[in-house]
Parts: structure tokens; C-alpha cells; sequence
């Protein structure tokens, strides 16, 4: 019986660039060996890659960011791995994340067998990547149109490059400021903006180099689209769910994994996105009501896998974590 479900999340595959946060040298050998070991698992029935699997984002101002299909292209060994998990298994799902958001089928299309879905429902156990509710990497929908980039779109290309740039919350040690003025003064973007145009030596006129169909734009005009980020926020959700949602790119996403196991009934709730690995159980002892599984990262020192074992109506989450010497060790189950 087929009853395992793996998830994996944050690769970042970029194009082989100094600033890429998945370096081959370092990162290409546990991410073949994940797929192997999950395609060679008799009870593996889906694979989910929930979200910055290829990543447009992490790019300096004066490059041109690379497409996905240019992401595909450069990693022929990683797309050959993920075709053979496809064949031996029932299904390899893809979800997008916010450094691969609007990825298509059609970018895919070199990736054979990979299906491109929005969410992951299998009965109770959901997932998604998470960065909807994180208030710099949601889905930008205030302007209305098709560019729904958000702000950390333009934190990641200020800070690409940055040895202390490695991961979504990396920059809380910088924004810190800006945000305990934010709440005071409500400009959360052009505090965050300007915060990092110190810290990278950019003043307002830099130009963002970006690709058509979009324009290359400074970063005054960065400050202006999203000067109303915050109060946009606290008008379609209310202030303390805005705060949650500032909380959610310095912190974790569990407060959300909960709102969402809570209002919608799921057992098992899964994302990526923080690059943080967590197993979280809220209940009673022994008989969690519901966990929330974070699948951590693939492009740091310990890639690590989020497995769901669905049988007899319980959810058994388990973390295999890559033990640095070829193997990727399963941790103990919590079951719900
Ligand atoms: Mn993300």
C-alpha cells in the first residue's frame, strides 16, 4: 500500500551565479539523494515540492533575475532526478512558493511527469508553502493587475550577494528598527526599504533592473508601491492579524498552520517557507489534536524531509534529516 506522502521545499536552484543560495558543490548531492531515497520507498505514494524549488528572486539590482525554464535548463541532473521520482511513484506534485510564484506548467514542461498544483489537500493533511500569510512575500493584490511581486521581492534583490543573506528571516536583525517605527508611524515599506539602502549603500535613485515585460524601476518608486502595505494589511484583516503577519517573516508560520488546522478541520498541516524545520503538536499529551509540519531547507547544511503516513485514519509526521555523511536519517513519528 501507498500511503507516504514526502514533502520538501526551498531548494532555491538559481543559475550557477556566486549569490545563488543553492551552491551544486555543496547542495546538489543530499537533494539527488532525497529523491532518490523517497522514489525508492515502496509506500511513497506522492511527492510534494511545496514551493522555491527554482528562485527568480535572489538576483542584485543591476542583474536581469533568470527565468524558471532558465533555472530547468541548468540543472539537467536535478530535472532527471525528478523525472525518474515521477516514473516511480504515483505522483510528484509541485506548489509554488513566493521565489518561483506564477511557475506554469509550461515552465515545466522539461520536468516530465511533475504536476504543477495551487494547494496540497489529501483528506485531513494540507499544505502550501506558507509565504501568503507573511506580510513582505505575500502575493502583492493591492494595486490590483497581474504584477502581484511584493515587497521582499526587492529585500531579496537589495541583499543578494550578502554572506548574511542566506534565508527569508535573515534580515530580521536589520528591519528590527523599521518595524518598531512602523507601528508607530504606519510606513513599514519605506522604513524597510530604507533600512537596507543604508545597510547596501543604494540610495533612492538605484535602479532595479528587471524583466520585460516588466520595467526596471528605483527604489523611491519600491517605497511608493508598497507605502500602503501595512494599513492595506489592518483594513482587509485587522491590526493584530497584520501584526501576525509581520511576526510570520522574522519567526514561524505556526500561528497561521493553527488558524488554518482550526477553521478548516485538518489533522496535519505542512509548509515551507521560513527555512526553519519544526514539528509542532497541539493537544493533550499523547493525542495531539493536530500538527504542523515545516519542511526547513534544501540549500542549507541539513536538507531535511517532512514525511505524512496516512493509514487506518491516523497521520503519522516524521522529519528525515540528511546525517552530512550520505544518508538521510527518519526521525520518531508523532501521531494524530
Ligand atoms: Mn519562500
Amino acid at each position: 500500500m501507498r500511503t507516504k506522502r514526502f514533502f520538501l521545499s526551498d531548494i532555491h536552484l538559481g543559475v550557477g551565479r556566486s549569490w545563488d543560495w543553492f551552491q551544486p558543490g555543496q547542495h546538489e548531492v543530499p537533494l539527488l539523494a532525497a529523491l532518490e531515497y523517497v522514489a525508492a520507498d515502496p509506500a511513497t505514494k506522492d511527492v510534494v515540492l511545496l514551493g522555491d524549488i527554482f528562485d527568480t528572486w535572489v538576483t542584485p539590482v543591476d542583474e536581469v533575475p533568470p527565468t524558471v525554464a532558465e533555472v530547468v535548463a541548468a540543472h539537467p541532473r536535478v530535472t532527471a532526478a525528478l523525472t525518474a521520482c515521477a516514473r516511480s511513484i504515483e505522483n510528484v506534485f509541485f506548489v509554488a512558493g513566493n521565489h518561483d510564484m506564477g511557475t506554469t506548467a509550461f515552465d515545466l514542461v522539461d520536468v516530465t511527469g511533475v504536476q504543477v498544483i495551487e494547494r496540497y489537500h489529501a483528506g485531513l493533511l494540507y499544505a502550501e508553502h506558507g509565504h501568503r500569510f507573511a506580510m513582505f512575500n505575500a502575493p502583492h493584490k493591492m494595486q490590483g493587475g497581474l504584477d502581484k511581486l511584493p515587497l521582499g521581492y526587492f529585500v531579496s534583490r537589495l541583499m543578494a550577494g550578502r554572506d548574511d543573506y542566506t534565508a527569508p528571516g535573515s534580515l530580521a536583525c536589520y528591519i528590527d528598527d523599521a518595524l518598531e517605527t512602523a507601528f508607530t508611524t504606519q510606513r513599514l515599506a519605506e522604513s524597510v526599504i530604507e533600512g537596507l539602502m543604508e545597510l547596501t549603500g543604494h540610495g533612492p535613485q538605484t535602479i532595479v533592473r528587471m524583466r520585460a515585460p516588466r520595467s526596471d524601476l528605483t527604489l523611491a518608486a519600491v517605497q511608493q508601491k508598497y507605502a500602503d502595505l501595512f494599513t492595506w494589511w489592518v483594513q482587509k484583516f485587522g491590526y493584530w492579524y497584520a501584526l501576525r503577519a509581520v511576526r510570520a517573516e522574522l519567526d514561524s508560520l505556526e500561528w497561521f498552520a493553527d488558524r488554518e488546522a482550526r477553521q478548516q478541520g485538518y489533522r496535519v498541516v505542512v509548509m515551507g517557507h521560513t527555512h526553519s524545520v519544526e514539528t509542532d503538536a497541539d493537544g493533550p499529551r499523547r493525542a495531539p489534536a493536530r500538527i504542523y509540519a515545516n519542511t526547513g531547507s534544501f540549500c542549507s547544511g541539513t536538507p531535511t524531509l517532512v514525511e505524512v503516513d496516512k493509514a487506518d485514519g491516523h497521520y503519522a509526521v516524521r522529519l528525515h534529516a540528511w546525517d552530512g555523511h550520505g544518508r538521510y536519517v527518519p526521525g520518531n513519528p508523532r501521531t494524530v
